[in-house]
């Protein structure tokens, strides 16, 4: 499954994952030595290769003909897919999604074969040795599709509130295969309502992006039988008039408590004969800051999250659906409104399960604690931006998105940092500006980024990688932000707190490890930072406990980072019941 919607009535999608590959290991003890696997899979989850750091080849066939676009959501960490035996494209970030045109298929089965690679060299700038695990293997869905002479690339709809009601940003990026300049009519509908209608031309071989602003005003009418769309999302009953013909409708805003969706289809026919189509889901929602707070719909929003790595024991990087929903449940059980991507864009899956449920999602580039000498990289620049450009090209209508991050716990106290930072706060204003930006600094009073996000975020860890206690250390900060930084007077967010323990380790000494220490950490932590006039909430450090990579073994027990609030197997720690008492008590406004 790759969406939770369907994303196709016209073009024809066959799904490749969700079945039987083989996996076979490029080199050590078992090379070449086949397996077969469910696609997604990360090698680590099979017995042999739990430790295997190297290159992986996955196999099936398919069966198509003429011209077809290869999916990939996720390969872990750099790809190089051959269609029988030839090259079709390579892609580097285990967290971006990428696809590849292949033309001229003959009639039958052909072979996919993609190889894997999740090895640590200077050609990887993000996926290094780190605090948490760069898995190996096709750790998200896999698409084949049937493409003709012209396609919907992308079809962005970003909703906008106006002073006339609510508009939508629409921009359709459509791509030519044909080696002759053609025409085409584009229809873009909101459920059965028709936004636009335009006759396209598309220059051979090239790619055109089409932008309209549709203006649905307070009210808007529904099809002319007064149907919903078959890939109506909202759940309820579409509007129709006294006579069953079309009715009117207001415009229904998504929030955490009413998370309503409307579909966004495209559609490309010529005579009218529709050739291709895609449909994504969009929620009419306002994200705005406005002084020191963050504005949901015009009200100030307390963020009351955690810190989510993707990571399983059964399955690593590679979720299935449902432990991505059990997640879910998880969080909302404690009482949790918003999780935060640690420290790279999400599945799109998990991304939809939030969209449905009105969870809120900070979403990052891929990035974490990278040193001056690692942001200094000559591949730095290009993959940090590469991934801020494929993360929002592919996640900007998720309306649970509300807040883009970048570069987390990176250079942001060093000049050359600092054009990193502006850079690429910059790229993300050239894509989208409907999203505040913000980025977890971990450099205290010597960050030299505040000026460029309109959130300043900080992570800190008093109580656990020192003492001092939450509530002084927080106002300490907060005062120097807000009087003395160029961040002033902007909202302010904890984006980590928390402690470590391990599960199962209760001793009355309350000495750092045990679950009791991390649940009295956790209650001071939580509650200072709720009680700290200006700040808009937090984000615990951690969901759950994740492996890490192995180099990193020195502070951390288990090879794993063990501030999770449940452990890896979701498993409840002691902390469990404190932080949902907490977080119960306060609401999603402030
Ligand atoms: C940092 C970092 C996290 C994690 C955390 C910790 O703030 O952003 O990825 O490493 O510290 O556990 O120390």
């Amino acid at each position: 499954m790759i969406r939770l919607f369907e994303t196709n009535q016209i073009r024809k999608v066959q799904e490749l994952s969700g079945s039987l590959w083989t996996f076979s290991p490029c080199s050590g003890e078992w090379e070449g030595k086949e397996y077969p696997v469910v696609v997604p899979c990360c090698w680590e989850s099979l017995p042999d290769f739990a430790a295997y750091r190297g290159v992986g080849r996955f196999f099936r066939e398919f069966q198509a003909e003429g011209t077809v676009r290869l999916v990939f959501q996720g390969v872990s960490h750099t790809a190089r897919v051959l269609v029988d035996g030839r090259e079709v494209g390579t892609h580097y970030n285990a967290y971006t999604p990428f696809s590849l045109l292949v033309e001229n298929l003959a009639p039958g089965s052909h072979r996919l074969e993609v190889y894997a690679d999740n090895r640590f060299s200077e050609e990887s700038a993000l996926h290094v040795p780190n605090d948490y695990m760069s898995y190996g293997g096709i750790s998200r869905g896999v698409t084949l599709e049937e493409i003709h002479d012209a396609y919907v690339e992308y079809l962005h709809a970003v909703p906008v509130k106006a002073a006339d009601g609510w508009h939508l940003r629409l921009s359709v990026k459509l791509q030519s295969t044909a080696a002759h300049d053609q025409k085409a009519e584009l229809t873009v509908k909101l459920g059965e309502q028709i936004c636009f209608r335009r006759e396209v031309m598309f220059p051979a071989g090239q790619s055109l992006l089409v932008e309209e602003d549709w203006r649905a005003g307070e009210s808007w009418r529904a099809g002319e039988n007064g149907q919903a769309g078959e890939n109506w999302q909202a759940g309820e009953k579409w509007p129709t008039g006294e006579n069953g013909q079309a009715g009117e409708r207001v415009i229904q805003e998504w929030s955490p408590e009413s998370p309503v969706l409307y579909p966004v289809t495209a559609i490309l026919s010529r005579d009218d004969v529709p050739f291709d189509d895609l449909t994504e889901q969009t929620g009419f929602r306002e994200i705005r800051t406005e002084g020191k707070d963050i504005l949901l719909n015009g009200k100030k929003l307390r963020i009351k999250g955690f810190c989510r790595h993707e990571d399983h024991p059964m399955y690593g990087c590679a979720l299935p659906l449902a432990a991505m929903e059990q997640d879910l449940q998880i969080m909302k059980d404690l009482g949790a409104n918003a999780v935060r991507t640690v420290h790279y864009p999400n599945d799109p899956l998990f991304l939809d399960l939030c969209d449905q449920q009105g969870f809120l999602v900070w979403e990052e580039n891929h990035a974490r604690g990278l040193s001056l000498e690692q942001m200094e990289n000559p591949h730095f620049q290009e993959q940090a931006e590469a991934c801020i450009q494929e993360m929002i090209t592919a996640h900007i209508n998720h309306p649970s998105i509300i807040i883009w991050g970048i570069l987390n716990e990176c250079a942001s106290d060093t000049e050359y940092g600092r054009d990193c930072y502006e850079r690429q706060y910059d790229l993300i204003h050239s894509l989208d500006v409907s999203r505040p930006r913000s980025s977890a600094s971990c450099k205290w009073k010597t960050d030299l980024c505040l000026g460029f996000p309109e959130i300043i975020s900080y992570n800190i860890y008093p109580e656990w990688y020192h003492d001092e206690k939450t509530g002084p250390y927080l106002q300490d900060l907060y005062q120097w932000v807000q009087e003395k930084s160029e961040g002033s007077g902007r909202p302010f967010l904890i984006t980590e707190i928390g402690a470590g323990a391990i599960y199962g380790y209760r001793t009355p000494t309350l000495c750092k490890w045990s679950e009791e220490y991390q649940a009295q950490a956790l209650e001071h932590q939580i509650k200072a930072v709720f009680e700290q006039e200006g700040c808009s909430g937090l984000f615990i450090w951690q969901f759950c406990d994740v492996r890490i990579s192995f180099e990193w073994f020195s502070t951390r027990p288990r090879t794993m980072n063990n501030k999770g609030v449940v452990d890896e197997y979701r498993r409840r720690k002691l902390a469990y019941d404190k932080v949902k008492e907490l977080y119960h008590s306060y609401g999603n406004y402030r």
